[in-house]
């Protein structure tokens, strides 16, 4: 496994810390810049990174898709985006792209972002009551059934394209794993979701980020779900949830419900060898709010999930397999 972080396209403090904590792999987003997806734009970051000791392999951003996702007109140009971004990452060897499908009607929604933690560290939540208090979304006529379609659509489109590029995808979670949410269908949203939308359109270059928490929070024995799902797993996002979808909090990558050694076991079990990360963590005494690093993205939490990280991978490592073991 290739641990990782995600970083932003220039180099900053984040920059110097992944570098001194051993990493040389990357993922970026590019927090609202506009027309990253661009070859130029993305050749120099690559390169940009290249210069600084890191391999850019993940893109974790998404070009606009509201009209992929709602069928609307219009959705083909969006598609012809993404499938730019896909060619060009080809192109420079970028090999996973994390995406999201709904997306609507927030990113990642959470109700609550100073939950306090051990120490008084500051953690986000969800409380679905508090959520829907906002009413229904503009867009809460759509039925599951059109957005399946949409998604069928958007799949046939866009999976040969990755296959050509020889790029991975990797769909994320709905997160929370709720459905609906103020009124809008959520569809990725279980293990059975996965199966279903990986069998929509099957190929080795359509498959998962397996987002740790938003499995827990579906009630799924985790390192079972990873077992499950093994070979489609393309990129990890570590971290924890206590709750359930519709009310939970974000927790310590210790301190969680979830075996996270057995997770890193049932990586190893799987053969999984790509890019892992540490997903949100909570925020530590003296780390103010920072604009491009909202809550979830602050570093020296980061710092313990990358070094806990470690020691689990190591020790998942060395362990001998199970059938070395009944031998
Ligand atoms: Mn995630």
């Amino acid at each position: 496994m290739d641990t990782t972080v995600m970083l932003p396209p220039r180099p900053d403090r984040r920059w110097t810390l992944a570098q001194q904590l051993g990493i040389d792999t990357a993922v970026v987003r590019f927090w609202g810049e506009e027309e990253w997806w661009e070859y130029d734009t993305l050749v120099r970051t690559k390169n940009r990174f290249k210069d600084h000791g890191f391999s850019l392999d993940v893109v974790e951003d998404r070009p606009p898709m509201e009209k992929t996702v709602l069928g609307k007109e219009g959705r083909d140009e969006e598609i012809a985006t993404v499938k730019q971004l896909l060619r060009n990452m080809g192109e420079l060897g970028i090999e996973v792209y994390c995406w999201v499908w709904t997306e609507l009607p927030v990113g990642v929604p959470r109700t609550s972002d100073s939950i306090p933690l051990r120490g008084g560290s500051l953690t986000t939540g969800y409380d679905h009551r508090d959520m829907e208090g906002a009413g229904p979304h503009p867009e809460a006529g759509i039925t599951e059934e059109e957005l399946w379609d949409n998604l069928q659509y958007f799949l046939d489109e866009i999976v040969p394209v990755a296959e050509e590029a020889g790029v991975k995808l990797a769909l994320h979670p709905d997160d929370p794993p709720i459905s609906p949410v103020r009124g809008v269908p959520r569809l990725v949203t279980s293990l059975e979701s996965f199966e279903r939308i990986l069998e929509m359109h099957p190929s080795p270059n359509h498959g998962v980020t397996f987002c740790q928490g938003n499995f827990a929070a579906m009630g799924e024995d985790v390192p079972e779900a990873i077992d499950r799902l093994a070979d489609d797993i393309h990129f990890v996002h570590f971290r924890d949830v206590e709750g359930t979808p519709d009310s939970f909090v974000e927790t310590w990558q210790d301190e969680g419900p979830t075996d996270m050694l057995a997770t890193m076991r049932a990586y190893e079990a799987a053969g999984f060898d790509g890019p892992i990360r540490p997903d949100h963590v909570p925020k530590m005494a003296g780390e103010d709010d920072r604009e491009e690093a909202h809550a979830g993205y602050t570093d020296m939490g980061r710092l313990f999930a990358v070094g806990y990280m470690k020691g689990l991978m190591e020790q998942a490592a060395d362990e001998p397999s199970l059938d070395d073991r009944r031998n």
